[in-house]
C-alpha cells in the first residue's frame, strides 16, 4: 500500500479525552474514530490490526476442534425470558422494539441463542461434545465506557460454547479452551496469566480469567513469579489427549485478581509474589445446566434416558486486545507492534521522492516486497524526513526500510527494527531477506 493513497489520518496532538496510552496512540495513529461514547469506527490501520488478531483467535479455536458459526447481533427477548436473564441483566442490556412492537435486544452475549440452536438440532449424546464459536459485535451499555476500545459499549468478542453429556465431559471441553487461550495470547506476543475468577452475570462454579500484565490494567493482580518463565508455545497440544497435566501445571501456581486475593491466606512467599496490574482479555466459565435446564436442552443419553446437557462459555475480547497489546507494547515514540499482529510488517520510507535513483531503488523494493507477499506500507509522500520517521514510529510497524539518495547511489538502505530501535545499513537485497525472516 502506498501511503500517498492510504487513509491514515495521523496526528501530533495528544487527544485530551484519552486517559490511557493505548487510547491516545490509537487516536493519534488514525486507527479509530469515536462515533459516540464507547462506540468506534475502525479506520484502515486499526481494522487491519483487528483482523490480524481475529485470525489468530480463529486459528486457535479451529485447532482446538471448535466450529465457527455466526449468530445475529439482534436477538428476540423471548429467548432471554426463557432463561430468566431478561429481567436480571439490567440496564446494561440495550432493549429495542421492532415495528410490530416485539421486544428485541442487541446481544451482550449469546448463551441463550446458541442453546436454542443446539436444542433444535442435537438429540443424541452420540453427537457430543459440540464446541461452537462466533466472532461477533456485542453491545453492553456500560455505565462508564472508557479507555477507548478497552471498555467500550459496542465491542467485538469471540464467544464459544461447549455442550457435553456430563460434568466430566464439560471439564474436558473447559480444558481445551484453557489451553487454546494460553496459545492464542502467546502467539500475539502477550503473557496472559489464568486466574481464578468470579463468574458474575454469566453464572457458574468454575471460571478463569486471563489477565495480561500492563501498568494501566483495571484490576490489581497477584501471581507467582514463575509464571513469567512458562511458554505455552513450547509444545503443540493434542486436543484429543488428556489435557489435565498441562492445565494442572498452570493452575498449580498461585494467581488471583484483587477481588479473590487475601494477603493473609496467600501461599506465595513475598519474594516470589509478583504484584502488578492486569487487563482481562479472556474469560472462561463452566456453568453446568444453568441455561440448558430452563431452556430444555437435553439429549438421549447412553441409557436411553434424557439428560440435560452441561455447558460452558468462553470469551475473548477481540477489540479490547488491540488496546491491550498497545498497552503492553509501546514506547515514547508510539506503538511497537508484535510481529504477529502488526497491521503491516514493513514500513518502506522513500526519503526523497522525485530523485531518480532513490525512486528506482525504493520502487523496486516495494514491488519485491509485494511479490514476496510481505505486507508493506510504502511512504512515497512528498514530506520532510522528520515527519516520515515520526509517523512510522508512531504507527509502530516491526521493520522500517529507509531509502535515501546517499545509499541509493550504491544500492544500500538502512533497516531499523522498531522494537529496540537497532539500525543497520546493508544492500537492498539483504534488507529484503532480513524482513522476510
Ligand atoms: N458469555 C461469556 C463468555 S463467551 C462472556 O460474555 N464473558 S465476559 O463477559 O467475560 O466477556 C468476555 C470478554 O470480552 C472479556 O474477557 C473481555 O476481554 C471482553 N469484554 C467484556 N466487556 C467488554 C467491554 N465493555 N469492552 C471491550 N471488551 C469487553
Amino acid at each position: 500500500m502506498r501511503l500517498s493513497q492510504y487513509f491514515l489520518p495521523t496526528s501530533k496532538e495528544t487527544p485530551s479525552e484519552a486517559q490511557i496510552v493505548s487510547h491516545r496512540l490509537m487516536l493519534r495513529a488514525g486507527m479509530i474514530r469515536q462515533s459516540s461514547a464507547g462506540i468506534y469506527s475502525w479506520l484502515p490501520l486499526g481494522f487491519r490490526a483487528l483482523k490480524k488478531i481475529e485470525s489468530i483467535v480463529r486459528e486457535e479455536e479451529d485447532a482446538a476442534g471448535c466450529q465457527e458459526v455466526l449468530m445475529p447481533t439482534i436477538q428476540p427477548a423471548e429467548l432471554w425470558k426463557q432463561s430468566g436473564r431478561y429481567d436480571d441483566y439490567g440496564a446494561e442490556m440495550l432493549r429495542i422494539k421492532d415495528r410490530h412492537d416485539r421486544d428485541m435486544l442487541y446481544g451482550p452475549t449469546n448463551e441463550e441463542q446458541i442453546t436454542e440452536i443446539f436444542k433444535a438440532h442435537i438429540r443424541s449424546y452420540k453427537h457430543l461434545p459440540k464446541l461452537l464459536y462466533h466472532i461477533q459485535w456485542k453491545f453492553r451499555d456500560e455505565v462508564r465506557p472508557r479507555f477507548g476500545v478497552m471498555r467500550g459499549r459496542e465491542f467485538l468478542m469471540k464467544d464459544a460454547y461447549s455442550f457435553d453429556l456430563d460434568y466430566d465431559g464439560a471439564v474436558r471441553s473447559y480444558r481445551k479452551f484453557f489451553v487454546a487461550y494460553l496459545r492464542t495470547f502467546a502467539r500475539m506476543g502477550l503473557k496472559a496469566i489464568p486466574m481464578q475468577a468470579e463468574s458474575g452475570p454469566i453464572g457458574g462454579d468454575m471460571s478463569h480469567e486471563f489477565q495480561i500484565l500492563a501498568d494501566t490494567g483495571e484490576s490489581k493482580v497477584f501471581c507467582h513469579k514463575d509464571f513469567l518463565k512458562f511458554d505455552p508455545l513450547q509444545t503443540d497440544p493434542d486436543y484429543n489427549a488428556d489435557l489435565k497435566p498441562l492445565v494442572n501445571r498452570w493452575t498449580s501456581l498461585y494467581a488471583a485478581a484483587d477481588d479473590k486475593h487475601d494477603p493473609k491466606k496467600c501461599p506465595v512467599p513475598a519474594d516470589q509474589l509478583l504484584e502488578a496490574r492486569g487487563i482481562e482479555v479472556g474469560h472462561i466459565f463452566y456453568f453446568g445446566t444453568k441455561y440448558s435446564q430452563p431452556m430444555g436442552a437435553q439429549v438421549d443419553g447412553p441409557d436411553g434416558k434424557p439428560a440435560i446437557v452441561h455447558m460452558g462459555s468462553y470469551g475473548i475480547g477481540v477489540s479490547r486486545l488491540v488496546g491491550a497489546i498497545i498497552e503492553a507494547s509501546h514506547d515514547d515514540s508510539g506503538i511497537v507492534w508484535p510481529d504477529a499482529v502488526a497491521p503491516f510488517r514493513v514500513g518502506l520510507i522513500n526519503l526523497k521522492p522525485g530523485d531518480t535513483k532513490t525512486d528506482a531503488l525504493a520502487n523496486d523494493l516495494y514491488v519485491k516486497l509485494l511479490q514476496a507477499k510481505i505486507d508493506v506500507l510504502y511512504d512515497d509522500r512528498d514530506e520532510r524526513a522528520g515527519a516520515k520517521f515520526a509517523d512510522m514510529d508512531l504507527i509502530g510497524l516491526p521493520w522500517q526500510i529507509v531509502v535515501g539518495p546517499r545509499g541509493a547511489a550504491t544500492g544500500s538502505v538502512e533497516i531499523k527494527r522498531r522494537k529496540g530501535g537497532e539500525r543497520q545499513e546493508m544492500p537492498a537485497d539483504k534488507a529484503l531477506a532480513r524482513v522476510a525472516g
